[in-house]
């Protein structure tokens, strides 16, 4: 099947710095886990052909930089973003707190159509490491009515399911309002990540970093 008659779905990958943005984007689109960190370096992006209950979808999935001296060139790509996969790290509470961050971020920049799925990743880590407990990430999820999963990107659990997830949404929120999306699936008001240049992506693996102690 040829990518390039597939519909493309774009996805930004959203969160604190060493949440696992990085490793979740890896392990979906590459089957591959890394163990070091290495922080993204501005933004970075991957496809997958994925046949989305019959239908082939190409879903571009941006992985941003967490790190705050990056905030202003992630936060241009939200308009384009037609679905957000937000994540937060179980073992970090900080992260899990930033959650509200980030929400705010997404509803003052990205399109109203967007469609949100929240992630806690690491789920494999068992207390005194876990430091947020599931029903916190239940609640909140339940709160802006977004669907939510444990993950992890370690162990391979949730990863497929989020995805899939994401882009049902994203699916059923096009058939609901075509009008709002070109042939292509790009968002029509624009400041897409499609009208980015490559100059901006500037690729992913630079300072290496600490490891998760779990
Ligand atoms: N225990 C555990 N560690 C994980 C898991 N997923 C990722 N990590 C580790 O978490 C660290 C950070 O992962 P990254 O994917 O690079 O984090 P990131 O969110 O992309 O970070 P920035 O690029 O700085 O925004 C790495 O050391 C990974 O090995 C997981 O499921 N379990
Ligand atoms: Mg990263």
């Amino acid at each position: 099947m040829a990518l390039d008659f597939a519909t493309t779905y774009k996805i930004l990958v959203l969160g604190d710095s060493n949440v696992g943005k990085t490793c979740i984007v890896h392990r979906y689109c590459d089957e591959k886990y890394y163990d070091t960190y290495i922080s993204t370096i501005g933004i970075d992006f991957k496809q997958k052909l994925i046949n989305l209950d019959g239908v082939p979808v190409k879903l571009q999935i941006w992985d941003t930089a967490g790190q705050e001296r990056f905030r202003t060139l992630t936060t241009a790509y939200y308009r384009g973003a037609m679905g957000i996969l937000l994540m937060y790290d179980v073992t970090n509470l900080e992260s899990f707190n930033n959650l509200s961050y980030w929400l705010r971020n997404i509803h003052e920049n990205a399109s109203p159509d967007v469609v949100t799925v929240l992630a806690g990743n690491k789920c494999e880590c068992q207390p005194p490491q876990r430091m947020v407990e599931k029903i916190r990430g239940e609640k909140l999820a339940e709160n802006f009515e977004i669907p939510f999963f444990e993950v992890s990107c370690k162990q391979d659990v949730n990863i497929e399911e989020s995805f899939i997830t994401l882009a049902r949404r994203i699916r059923d929120q096009r058939d609901r309002r075509g009008e709002s999306f070109d042939q292509d699936g790009n968002a029509q008001d624009t400041g897409s990540a499609n009208g980015l240049s490559n100059s901006f992506m500037l690729g992913g693996r630079g300072s290496e970093n600490s490891r998760c102690a779990c």
